[in-house]
């Protein structure tokens, strides 16, 4: 058995004592969501069915108050199989945020990638039939229950050469530029209470296709759906941040408040830090995934339409992020930081830098 000598006891309290300055936060009751709504802003995490079989990891959700689905309402699982619907991990996130008071976003009733293998191939008439028939099914099951859609997901993708700058993908296929429109409408038809939103991706960073092409290809098309009367409340902007591609934070905080003219609200809806290209140190990443969170986010609030502040998850062990550098590097190779608490449920400086940011927001 390992004995610890006295001394050894009162370094491991000072050590534990140090590092205090997070906890210590929490036990003056703030957590992510109080602080956020101090300053008018929703906190929230995406949550995946690690909430359901982790009560470490659901025990950090108590610093929310909106939950996104990570998947639950995506076309391949409502819709696994051409017309035949499974309700049941959607409806496990409705009691979930319902039983615990928070607002349900579900993410997302249309994206062109990731979708069941089934719409391939399909004729335009099939795709027109099976989106109007998506929205007929399962915005009415929900209405109501959910608060907030998104309804359509990163409509963008230059490097396709569609006009635009919209990607090639089924509903391209079925409705040309207007579907994005066409989903806003048919959707507010049928559910006129729930705050519907649009979702895009890139718009953080200042690379060439990617953010420099779609912030005004997005702009572009949020302005035209207000023009027209849709019932847009507002904009996802992902931002995943990638310490691998230029950024601008000046820069980004201006287009949240050219979106912000256009009359919508703006979420930061995926908040996370890809951080492949940084030093392997941890204390060191750690700090520049913090610095960068907290700049970025310091801009980004200082609109005041910027009112929800959304992470994907909360926790590294079930980052998506993991996955993908999982199948990229394997298990062995180092393991991505990106989100506020570490793999053992441990706050990292990330979430001192979006208490930060939240914090320093000025006062309306
Ligand atoms: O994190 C999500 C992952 O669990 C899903 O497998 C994947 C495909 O549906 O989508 C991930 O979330 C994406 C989100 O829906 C849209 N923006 C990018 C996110 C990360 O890929």
């Amino acid at each position: 058995m390992q004995t610890f000598s006295r001394r050894g006891v009162i370094e491991a309290l000072a050590t534990l004592a140090a590092g205090a300055a997070a906890p210590r936060a929490m036990a003056d009751g703030s957590t992510l969501g109080t602080i956020a709504q101090g300053v008018g802003v929703t906190f929230g995490s995406a949550a995946g069915g690690q909430i359901y079989t982790d009560t470490a990891y659901e025990k950090l959700f108590a610093e929310t108050k909106l939950v996104a689905s990570e998947w639950q309402f995506k076309m391949s699982s409502l819709q696994a199989q051409k017309g035949v619907y499974d309700f049941w991990n959607a409806d496990q996130l409705v009691d979930y945020s319902a039983r615990k008071g928070k607002t349900l976003k579900a993410h997302c009733l249309f994206w062109q990638a990731n979708n069941p293998a089934w719409l391939t191939g399909l004729s335009t008439a099939d795709l027109q039939y099976v989106f109007d028939k998506h929205i007929d099914t399962v915005v009415s099951r929900y209405a109501g229950k959910v608060q907030i859609w998104d309804v359509v997901n990163e409509p963008f993708w230059p490097a396709d050469g569609q006009p635009g700058g919209f990607g090639a993908g089924p509903w391209f296929q079925a409705f040309g530029q207007d579907w994005v429109k066409r989903a806003f409408q048919r959707v507010a038809a049928v559910d006129a209470k729930a705050r519907l939103y649009l979702n895009e991706s890139q718009c953080d960073n200042n690379a060439a296709g990617l953010g420099v092409a779609i912030r005004p290809a997005l702009l572009k098309l949020v302005g035209d759906l207000k023009h027209s009367g849709v019932p847009l409340a507002g904009v996802g902007l992902e931002s995943h941040l990638d310490m691998g591609l230029p950024y601008d934070d000046a820069q980004f905080g201006a287009y949240c408040a050219q979106l912000s003219n256009l009359g919508v609200s703006i979420a930061i809806s995926e908040l996370d830090v890809r951080d492949f290209t940084l030093p392997d140190a941890i204390a060191t990443r750690d700090k520049m995934i913090a610095d960068r969170v907290q700049k970025f986010l310091t801009q980004a609030l200082s609109t005041r339409a910027v009112d929800q502040v959304v992470t994907w998850g909360l926790s590294d062990k079930y980052s998506w992020l993991k996955g993908l550098w999982q199948t990229q590097r394997g298990t062995t190779f180092r393991q991505p930081r990106p989100l506020p608490y570490d793999d053992q449920m441990q706050k990292k400086p990330c979430w001192n830098a979006i208490a930060g940011a939240l914090r320093s927001r000025p006062r309306a």
